[in-house]
Parts: C-alpha cells; sequence; structure tokens
C-alpha cells in the first residue's frame, strides 16, 4: 500500500491564527491527506505548534503569562479551532515537547560530530537598558535591503529577506523601546551550511517536479550563496544547549534557534504520536527502516520555503543518518487580506475563531481553497466570499441535492423510484463526469488546489444541467418509468458528490452522504471509469432523507455586518 507522509508547516504559538495562514499550509494539507486517505493510501498527516523563539516569550509577555503556560494554553486553543475547521491530523504536536528537544540536541550533536557546526564568537546587539542581548524580535529596526522600517532583527516582513540584527539600520528594542544599544561579543553556535552547497543544489536538481514557487525560492538562496546561520539564541525559552541533560560550556543561558527546532519537530511530533498510539514513527521516517517506500509531502507558505529547502536539508543530509527527506514541497503565495497583508501582530483580517462564529468551516474551507494563493498572491474580499459561498455552494451543489431529495420526498415517500433504463442522457452524463474525475483525481494528485476546485464544481455543474435537461418533473406525468431512472440517477449523483467533496467541504459531504444512505462509502474515492456503473446503481426502494438547508446563502445585510465588525472595504486596498 502506497504510504504518504504530509506535513503543514507548524503554525506560530503566538495566537489563533488567521486565514491567510490556513489558506497556505494547513487547509491544503487536510484536503490533500483526506484525498489520499480516500484513495486507500496509509497517510500519516503530521502538525504541531511551533513554540519556541523570541515570537512565544514576546506574547507571553504581553499576555502577563509565563511563557509555559501561555503555550499550554495556546496550544490548546489551536487544537480546538484546527478541529473545529475539520483539520484531520493524526497528531498535532508541541514543538516543546520532550522528543522534539531529544531529536534538536540529537542533532547538534551529530553535526558538530561531521564538522557541519562550530562554535563562534559572535557580534549581538546588546541592550544596556533591558541588560540582556536582542535576539531577532526582539530588536526591530530599518530593513538594509528595502528600507522597510519596522523589520524584524531575524527576517523583514516587507521584502522577505532572512536578517541578522547586526545588520538593521537605527535599531531599537522591542522590549523597551531603547535605542541605548551596542554590539558585544558572545559565543554562538554556527551551522556551516556553505560546506553543503554542492549538497543541496544537488538535492532541489533532483526534484525538478517541484512548482516553480519553491525551486525558484531554492535556488535564488543557493545562487547568493548558502551562508553559515548562527543556529544558538540569548534567550531561555527553547531546547537547552546540552548533551545528555549536561549543558555546553558557556551555553547555560542560551538555546537552539526556534528555526533550527521547528522542522525537526516533524519528525518529533511523528515520534509523540508513537508514543501516544503504538504507531511505528520509524518506517515514516528512518530510509533503513522502511520509509524509502515513503512519499513525503511538505505544505507551507512562501515564507517557510528557504527554511524547508535549504536549512532543515542541510540537518537532515548533513547528519549522513539514513533520514527520510520531502519529496515535494508544495508552496503557496498570500493570501492577502484587501490590498494589504493579514497581520497576527496588528490583528488585522479575519482569524480562525471568528471566522466559525460568522458561518460553518465548510463555507471557508470550500472559499480558501477554490481560491488559494497558487499561481499568485490573491486578496480576500467580503464581496468575493460572499459570491463564492453563494453560487458555488448554494446555488450549484446545496440547490442540487435539495431539489432531487424533495421531490423524492414529495413523489415518492423518501424512497427510491423503480423502473426504467438509463439512456443516452445518462450515458452522457457518464462520460462527462468520468472525465471530470480524472481531471479532480490528477489535480489532486499533483497537489494543484485550484484546479481540483475546478472539476469538482465541474462535477456539480453537471448534475444540474442533468436534471434540469432530464426535468423529471414534466416526466413523472407522461413517462413513469423515465422519472424514475432520473430520480435514481440523480440519487447516485447525490453518494457521488460526497465523496468526491469530502476532502474539502467534509461536513456537508457527511450529511450529503447520511441523507441518501452512504455514509459507510464517503471513505472511498470513486473509479473514474466506474461512473456509469455507480450512476445506475442505486437500488428501487432504498430510502432518502431530506437535510435542512446545506448551505445559506450570504445576505448582503450580513456583509455590511462583517465589514463593519472585521473592516475590509476597497479603500483597505491599498
Ligand atoms: N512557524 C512560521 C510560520 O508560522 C513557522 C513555520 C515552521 S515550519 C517548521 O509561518
Ligand atoms: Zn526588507
Amino acid at each position: 500500500m502506497t504510504r504518504i507522509l504530509i506535513t503543514s508547516a507548524l503554525p506560530y504559538i503566538n495566537g489563533i491564527k488567521h486565514l491567510g495562514n490556513l489558506a497556505g499550509s494547513m487547509l491544503p494539507a487536510d484536503v490533500f491527506a483526506r484525498f489520499h486517505r480516500a484513495t486507500g493510501a496509509e497517510v500519516l498527516f503530521i502538525c504541531a505548534t511551533d513554540e519556541h523563539g523570541t515570537p512565544a516569550e514576546l506574547a507571553a509577555a504581553a499576555a502577563g503569562q509565563d511563557v509555559r503556560t501561555y503555550c499550554d494554553e495556546q496550544h490548546q486553543l489551536q487544537k480546538d479551532v484546527a478541529a473545529a475547521f475539520g483539520l484531520s491530523f493524526d497528531w498535532f504536536g508541541r514543538s516543546s515537547s520532550l522528543r522534539n528537544r531529544e531529536l534538536t540536541q540529537h542533532f547538534a550533536q551529530v553535526l558538530e560530530a561531521r564538522g557541519l557546526i562550530e562554535e563562534r564568537t559572535d557580534k549581538m546587539v546588546y541592550s544596556i537598558d533591558d541588560r540582556r542581548f536582542l535576539p531577532d524580535r526582539y530588536i526591530e529596526g530599518t530593513c538594509p535591503i528595502c528600507a522597510f522600517e519596522k523589520a524584524r532583527g531575524d527576517q523583514c516582513d516587507n521584502c522577505g529577506s532572512l536578517l541578522d540584527p547586526v545588520r538593521l539600520i537605527n535599531p531599537y528594542s522591542t522590549i523597551s523601546g531603547s535605542r541605548n544599544l551596542e554590539v558585544r561579543d558572545t559565543r554562538h553556535l554556527y551551522l556551516l551550511q556553505s560546506k553543503l552547497q554542492d549538497r543541496i543544489r544537488a538535492f532541489i536538481d533532483s526534484h525538478a517536479d517541484w512548482p516553480l514557487l519553491t525551486r525558484s525560492i531554492a535556488y535564488k538562496f543557493l545562487d547568493e550563496g548558502l551562508i553559515d546561520r548562527g543556529i544558538t539564541r540569548d534567550l531561555h525559552w527553547g531546547v537547552p544547549v546540552a548533551v545528555d541533560g549536561v549543558p555546553r560550556p558557556g551555553f547555560e543561558e542560551k538555546v537552539f534557534y526556534v528555526w533550527f527546532d521547528a522542522p525537526i519537530e516533524y519528525i518529533a511530533a511523528t515520534r509523540e504520536w508513537a508514543d501516544a498510539t503504538g504507531g511505528d514513527w520509524a518506517r515514516w521516517w528512518r530510509t533503513d527502516q522502511g520509509a524509502g517506500d515513503v512519499r513525503y509531502i511538505e505544505v507551507m507558505g512562501k515564507d517557510n520555503v528557504a527554511f524547508h529547502t535549504v536549512s532543515f536539508p542541510v540537518t537532515l543530509l548533513g547528519s549522513e543518518e539514513p533520514w527520510k527527506t520531502v519529496d515535494m514541497l508544495k508552496s503557496f503565495n498570500w493570501l492577502n487580506w484587501y490590498g494589504g497583508k493579514f497581520s497576527t501582530s496588528q490583528r488585522r483580517g479575519v482569524f480562525m475563531d471568528a471566522a466559525l462564529e460568522l458561518l460553518p468551516p465548510d463555507a471557508w474551507r470550500w472559499y480558501l481553497t477554490s481560491q488559494a494563493p497558487e499561481s499568485s498572491d490573491t486578496a480576500f474580499t467580503w464581496e468575493q466570499f460572499q459570491a463564492v459561498v453563494n453560487k458555488d455552494l448554494a446555488d450549484v451543489l446545496g440547490n442540487f441535492v435539495n431539489r432531487i431529495l424533495k421531490f423524492t420526498d414529495s413523489k415518492y415517500q423518501s424512497l427510491a423510484p423503480a423502473g426504467g433504463t438509463p439512456g443516452p442522457l445518462e450515458t452522457a452524463l457518464a462520460e462527462r463526469l468520468t472525465l471530470q474525475i480524472t481531471e479532480l483525481t490528477r489535480a489532486l494528485t499533483d497537489l494543484e488546489v485550484r484546479k481540483a476546485a475546478q472539476a469538482l464544481r465541474q462535477c456539480w455543474v453537471l448534475g444540474n444541467e442533468y436534471l434540469q435537461e432530464a426535468a423529471p418533473w414534466t416526466a413523472i406525468k407522461t413517462d413513469p418509468d423515465r422519472a424514475a431512472v432520473i430520480v435514481r440517477t440523480a440519487l447516485s449523483l447525490v453518494g457521488l458528490y460526497a465523496r468526491l467533496s469530502r476532502p474539502f467541504i467534509p461536513f456537508a459531504a457527511a450529511t450529503i452522504a447520511a441523507a441518501v444512505g452512504e455514509a459507510e462509502r464517503l471513505d472511498q474515492w470513486p473509479e473514474a471509469d466506474g461512473t456509469a456503473a455507480l450512476l445506475s446503481a442505486f437500488a428501487p426502494g432504498r430510502g432518502v432523507t431530506t437535510p435542512d438547508v446545506l448551505f445559506r446563502k450570504i445576505e448582503d445585510a450580513q456583509i455590511a455586518e462583517w465589514r463593519e465588525r472585521f473592516g475590509g472595504s476597497p479603500s483597505d486596498a491599498d
């Protein structure tokens, strides 16, 4: 059996994520995981909260909590909201786990033994007023590359460049705002990425099938030349720099950099899963223990690609141990909030918890996947959201399902009628559907979310067109056998739609399947070439039920209210 390992980029612990985070990593990863499970593959879908580093410390301080308590609480919140969105993680771990600590320390030890980590004296910004070093987000200033004025020490959110805090222009402490800073010497561990330049290039070269976005980011970093990166920080919250519980001399007050331990958490989370379930983590991650057969898919936003095409492979390949590396790195552009960016720190946009107060998860899931920022950045607007949900879900899918079930109820007491045999209309429908299901299956296999959603929508449209043309409400008066065939065909379609739609809209899919007694088959992906047989398989006498309205239309008044509450209007498009 095919085995598929899927990881989504790990959401930071600093608060519930916004729809942009969801659209570019966790949600598409979930669609792929659900699809592959339905095809019968053995799937392991792993995610976790990314809990270390300055964002966690700063957010905890802002919340007036100690950082561990803060992380405990936020992890649970993120886990709950992920479940409410139907994100079907097999495990949602924590990068602050013991497993990650062990594994991170293990990698550091092995990499040092291979000559890929060395201690260096580093120049770091020290805040005299705060009496501490200011790593990463503890310092902000003007980006030396694009002149953005609020660049963070480790990364510029405007141009995406990875930065070194000492390069910032006009820097200040984000703790106190103090500009009373000086550069001091301090010892840090460096990962010698430059030594693996050729190895990493060969690794990227060997994945010519990766999306252009992924490859272009990887080659940009390779062409600039890989730089050695400091992988320790002067912080308390993180993985201690220690071997077998003994701190490294001179590093008692330091921890590993969050971006060193975060990707390692993919493996560590799998170990957490194994600890909890008795599963075998090594057959997913160790090529000497069967992981060679695994297809490993990583899903993430474009700002995370450099770390996954360069840094994490340096860790894995540099160890010379038989670790599984990524087979397909699917990256996304940004979902913007009107013309600007969603922002966690500025609370701009809609966040996952608030979204669910407005509408059921499937409305968001459908919008965010069918409009996924796949080949370019895309902008969320309330108008487009309303249009997509109303048209695709309410007018097309919802209307079809409702119409045929109501008809079956009113004309046949909710029992599939007997009589008749399929004719040319049914044959044509089966042929068209076969094409669309083939395309849907291909697109999902190739991780093309938008094209997959398009093919699925086309499947729904075919049902409406069929019903319109076959017109059972007319046939029933003149040719009851014909009407019976149409109704059974349409009821089969309802069951088929539930299965095809499930990766995208799992909640509605379950309701739809239950209405036509197809709940047990819901997790089986249909074979495209079996469509004709499938459409004629609805047994006469089988009972159905009519669910409540599947998708309520979004009213203009709701849009006005939400715009009032969340902002978002054409004037925000700057
Ligand atoms: N937490 C960044 C982000 O949330 C980071 C991803 C880690 S993946 C190992 O965008
Ligand atoms: Zn910049």
